[in-house]
């Protein structure tokens, strides 16, 4: 194998550590609160959780702990998306079992959930664990997406659980990931099995946040990743002056991404999802928008300039929410009619089986997003909008509204767009200090969470703003995360989502601002991840962090 200069310098790198968990294991004591209650819909959650259901927050300080540290078995699976940092939570857990007691075992099984239901693992080892060390990817044990919803996939796993003797298993995973979590340690009580389950806060979205989940892993990687490319686009467009460059950022249906990727680099335009929804801005209305920088921008001569788009924007346009929501049931209700219909000939399918509103929507949309719109949706229901143009379609009907505006001597610019997606290539870089020190700690914190004898609970970093070595580690009941959502046509428990919020200081902030950002040349180029060097360079959280974090 090849490993680069970096990758060996990264080995050597020693992610920090709370001071409160720097200590032997035996002066690391779980402290307990009250009993907790879940953030909505307690009884419903109550009762769907009775064993689980109540649990207190814990945190950990110096002081005699209780735990007996024998050899114990544990399972890690990652599940979901990459995001960077992944492999570090491993690392946590395996060191604080190995530190606790050198005949402790991991076990990683393979390719995410299924590996549990295959039961395909594999041991991890020292020389195993040292080849990952700070390293981006999952590729040690890898992920995948399969969701565990059946009794008979609970009890498969239990099986698999069982055979191997495991004690605990650590979910690694975001939202549904962690929610599956919770059922699973739920399962296990009831079937009077003490095999603990324990999560961890992961996905590059950042959605999985809370009052005491800060942040989720691998957002800050792959928001800084993301961002280096923006700054260098951004230089260049100052440069060359002649490209409207539409960028679509990945993040699902939260606009977090994109919202710290504009605090970073100072686009012309950021779209922010939730407020498109709030404020219930058509696609016409978002077009203008545009289209109202690219105008002013033209007035000066710059015929240039930087758009961000949430890759989950069009699932928060009213009128095509409405139409996504049509095309969802239409798709599960007449899936064979629709499995048999020539490739070429579905749009003509799907939009004579639309109402007219819908119908008129859909065929408005350029071709290629009208198949983009129907592809398969992902095992949890979810529309790809990863595969979905948008930045395609925004700068076509940017373009149309300029030629308008030509015509009737509003503009006199040149238009001229580039579309990029920034998506995969931020998911599995090495892991910013900040997230290589925060996954660490949160596998090492899982470790005390499982050595405590804790079951449905998310490893928690909080005071994340501070330096690591102010962290407080605990745990937090996942059913006290969760309410009732409908899904699939059904109320099911989960753990709410965390979209931005349009009064919280990030996006504040970033509306106080953002018009001079339209017609000025404001950006910023934050370049690339440092991993060496001064801490204010290296050692620096996100923006969105630091401003939520704010007095
Ligand atoms: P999760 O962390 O929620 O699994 O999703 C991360 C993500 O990168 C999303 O931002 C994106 O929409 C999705 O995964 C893409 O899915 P896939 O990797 O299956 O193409």
């Amino acid at each position: 194998k090849s490993i680069t200069a970096l990758q060996k310098a990264r080995y050597a790198y020693l992610p920090k550590l709370p001071s409160a968990l720097m200590q032997d294991v035996k002066n690391v004591v779980a402290v307990k609160g009250s009993a907790t209650e879940s953030f909505a819909d307690q009884q419903a959650i109550k009762q769907l959780f009775p064993h689980t259901y109540g649990q207190p927050i814990v945190s950990f300080e110096s002081g005699a702990s209780s735990a007996t540290f024998n050899p114990i078995k544990v399972g890690v699976i990652l599940s979901g998306g990459q995001a960077p940092g992944g492999h570090n939570v491993i690392a946590g857990l395996y060191d604080g079992l190995k530190k606790a007691n050198p005949q402790s075992q991991l076990f990683g099984f393979l390719g995410g959930p299924s590996g549990l239901l295959e039961a395909k693992y594999l041991e991890v080892t020292d020389s195993l664990m040292d080849e990952y060390r700070n390293t981006g990817g999952f590729d040690m044990i890898q992920s995948g997406r399969t969701k565990l919803e059946s009794s008979e996939q609970f009890d498969l796993v239990l099986e698999n659980a069982q055979k191997l003797s495991l004690d605990a298993l650590v979910v690694i995973g975001g939202d549904d990931s962690n929610t599956n979590g919770a059922v699973l340690a739920e399962y296990f009580k009831a079937k009077n099995s003490s095999i603990q389950v324990i999560g961890c806060p992961k996905t590059i979205d950042g959605d999985l946040k809370n009052q005491f989940i800060e942040t989720s892993f691998g957002f800050d990687t792959a928001a800084k990743t993301y961002s280096e490319l923006i700054g260098n686009i951004a230089r260049d467009a100052m440069s060359a002056r002649k490209y409207w460059h539409f960028i679509k950022l990945m993040g699902r249906s939260a606009s977090h991404i994109a919202l710290e990727c504009a605090l970073q680099t100072r686009p012309n335009v950021t779209l922010i999802s939730e407020e498109v929804e709030a404020k219930q801005m058509t696609l016409a209305d978002v077009v203008q928008e545009i289209a109202h920088s690219v105008m002013k921008r033209a007035e000066k001569g710059w015929n240039f300039g930087i758009v961000l788009i949430p890759e989950g924007l069009v699932e928060f346009i009213p009128e095509i929410k409405a139409l996504i929501a049509k095309l969802n049931d239409m798709m599960s209700e007449k899936a064979d009619e629709f499995g048999a219909i020539e490739l070429e000939k579905q749009p003509e399918w799907v939009h004579a089986q639309l109402d007219a509103k819908s119908a008129e929507v859909y065929a408005s949309l350029p071709r290629d997003i009208q198949f983009q719109l129907i592809l398969d949706r992902d095992p949890h229901g979810n529309v790809q909008v990863s595969l979905i143009e948008t930045e395609k379609l925004l700068s076509k009907m940017v373009a149309s509204y300029l030629e308008k505006a030509k015509a009737e001597g509003k503009y006199k610019g040149k238009f001229a767009p580039l579309g990029h997606f920034f998506g995969y290539e931020g998911r599995c870089a090495f892991p910013s200090n900040f997230d290589a020190d925060y996954c660490y700690s949160l596998g090492y914190t899982s470790f005390l969470l499982i050595a405590n004898g804790m079951t449905g609970y998310i490893s928690s970093l909080r005071e994340l703003q501070r330096p690591a070595s102010e962290w407080v580690a605990g745990g937090i009941p996942l059913t006290m995360m969760m309410n009732m959502e409908r899904r699939h046509g059904e109320m099911k428990p989960v753990i709410r989502k965390a979209l931005v919020e349009l009064n919280g200081k990030p996006f504040q902030y970033f509306a106080h601002v953002r018009e001079k950002w339209a017609v000025e040349n404001d950006f910023a180029y934050p370049g690339a991840i440092q991993y060496y060097g001064p801490t204010e360079v290296c050692d620096q959280t996100s923006i969105t962090l630091g401003l939520e974090k704010s007095k």
